[in-house]
């Protein structure tokens, strides 16, 4: 256990001997429970030219320890991690590569057996017990030394993003800043709450290519998400390129909402999506919308339709079209085909298979057919992810049930089933802020900064106990966002709440402090050039 007093005597430590870091950092404690991390407010310094402190993270670390002074970056500073280990080393030029272009400072990375001397950045794995688990880490700094530390890459990638944001907003910035940079010293030690930390991007609604996701993506790493569903199809669009049935993504693909222009990844996109977020540690979840919202499919292959007849492309935003014919043998073609396709092109363990709103099958029919999309992902390796809907469905308990509205979580909870989060008037990221929002929906009512934030896990569903939930997602639908400045908008500041909510324990955080945090964060995002929503709830400097 590392109490305050502990942290102290270790900084002293590290300030003259910094090989001792590896001995220093165990793995398997525990950290300490009711520590307060909350500190001073960040209210009397919050100026543009105020520095971070350990005090304005997003998401709140579990242990913070702070202490005088702090690491200042200077241009002969490397980056040393542990010598034969390559994917530490890719961990080392991701923070490299994202601090050069700013301070003009070379931050080598360099491969070795020991610590640094001081001036340096200090990356270790220490491998053992996990009660920090895959993704905590300890972060140590004094003013000679930045220590990092964890038991796997993903632990080392989550604390570099707490190392970002200590540097002062203007790092971000696309202009070259001048130094000194300096990261104020104590200790972080950290761990994540929930397992699945996520949020959904729409892009059969509307398209949205590879660049625009690439964004998506490192905005969840910036606030240490692990997981990013990419909703693929539904009633306006195709967005896979299927090779058994090329016709999903050429005709289904071709148009949007609005008649906008319609798009489609190749299966190269598709493993480039992949490999980005791979190297962010977050995984890929991939939704095939069925057998509703399949309006694109039935669409592209006439036999598809129980009659035959493929219905025109939809390009309105209702929804209420036919679901896939259950009753033909075609469809159970079309849903292997579909489903082997996309496991062989994902790597990670799920595959979301939709199940939400249906209306026009008996729920005979829908439960079967649920089943069988179960059977076939299970026989191509995947475990299965589908919306609260799903839930009355008689399935292994490794599916994933994603609750939305509706009993089906609940249901499903109590069958064994784990829970994700997305509770439609928390953390929808199409619902309006207040009336006088531009884009967006409202049948969930609006939902301002501090409603998305303002929420406990562990309160949204009854007799939903907190083991059972897997953890939170924010879903961004996409009906009325045509450009990346409306994803921004929308995304923006809510998306930062959300990743709190499902990092942080909920003691020791509240909106009292955390808009004194997030007004922080809009300073970055300003250096990002991002297209944000100022909240009149929030303390903008
Ligand atoms: C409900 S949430 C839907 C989506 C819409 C969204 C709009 C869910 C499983 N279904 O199809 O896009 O509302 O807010």
């Amino acid at each position: 256990m590392l109490t305050k007093r502990h942290a102290a005597a270790w900084i002293r430590i590290l300030m003259v001997f910094p090989a001792a870091v590896p001995l220093l950092i165990s793995c398997g404690s525990e950290i300490p429970a009711g520590e307060p991390t909350a500190g001073p407010s960040v209210t009397p310094s919050n100026t543009p030219e105020a520095p971070p402190t350990m005090h304005s993270l997003i998401p709140k670390p579990a242990f913070v320890h702070t202490l005088d002074g702090g690491f200042a970056l200077t241009e002969s500073a490397a980056i040393y991690v542990p010598s034969g280990n390559p994917e530490i080393e890719d961990i080392g030029r991701y923070l490299s590569t994202i601090w050069q272009g700013d301070t003009g400072f070379a931050l080598p990375v360099i491969p070795s057996e020991a610590a640094p001397d001081s001036g340096n950045l200090y990356f270790t794995l220490e491998g053992g017990d996990p009660a920090l688990g895959d993704e905590g880490y300890t972060l140590a700094i004094s003013p000679d030394l930045v220590a990092l530390a964890a038991c796997s890459p993903a632990g080392l990638f989550r604390g570099v993003q707490t190392l970002r944001q200590l540097l002062p907003a203007a790092i971000e910035s696309p202009e070259r800043q001048p130094a000194p940079w300096v990261i104020p010293a104590g200790v972080i030690r950290d761990k994540p709450r929930f397992a699945w930390r996520g949020a959904m991007l729409d892009v059969a609604r509307h398209f949205f290519g590879v660049d625009d996701v690439k964004a998506f993506i490192d905005w969840l790493a910036f606030y240490k998400m692990n997981r990013f569903h990419l909703h693929l199809t539904d009633d306006q669009g195709w967005r896979l390129m299927i090779r058994s049935w090329p016709l999903l993504a050429q005709t289904g693909g071709s148009t949007a909402v609005g008649g906008d222009p319609g798009g489609f990844y190749t299966r190269e996109e598709y493993a480039e999506i992949i490999a980005y977020a791979q190297s962010r540690y977050i995984t890929v979840v991939p939704e095939i919308d069925m057998p509703g919202h399949a309006n694109a499919a039935l669409s592209s292959y006439p036999e598809l339709n129980c009659d035959g007849v493929a219905p025109p492309l939809h390009t309105g935003i209702d929804t209420g079209s036919q679901a896939l014919c259950a009753g033909k043998d075609i469809t159970q073609t079309f849903v292997d085909d579909v489903i082997r396709e996309v496991a062989e092109l994902t790597p990670g363990p799920y595959l979301h298979i939709g199940g939400d709103e249906v209306s026009t099958l008996s729920p005979g029919e829908y439960l079967s057919f649920v089943a069988f999309a179960q059977r076939t992902a299970e026989a191509y390796g995947k475990q299965v992810v589908g919306w609260d809907e799903i839930g009355a469905a008689d399935l292994p308990t490794t599916a994933v049930v994603q609750y939305w509205s509706g009993p089906g979580a609940v249901a499903a909870a109590r069958k064994g089933h784990p829970v994700v989060l997305s509770p439609a008037s928390r953390t929808y990221l199409d619902m309006k802020y207040n009336p006088s929002t531009e884009w967006g929906l409202n049948w969930a009512g609006y939902i301002e900064v501090r409603t998305a934030y303002e929420w406990d896990p562990a309160d949204i569903l009854d007799g939903v106990a907190e083991e059972q939930i897997l953890g939170v997602e924010a879903p961004l639908w996409t009906e009325t966002i045509r450009t990346r400045g409306q994803m921004e908008y929308m995304i923006f500041p809510r998306l930062a709440g959300i990743a709190e909510i499902g990092w942080s324990a909920a003691d020791g955080r509240g909106w009292d402090e955390y808009r004194f945090r997030l007004a922080r964060h809009g300073v970055r995002w300003a250096a990002w050039g991002l297209h944000f929503y100022r909240s009149p709830q929030v303390p903008w400097i």
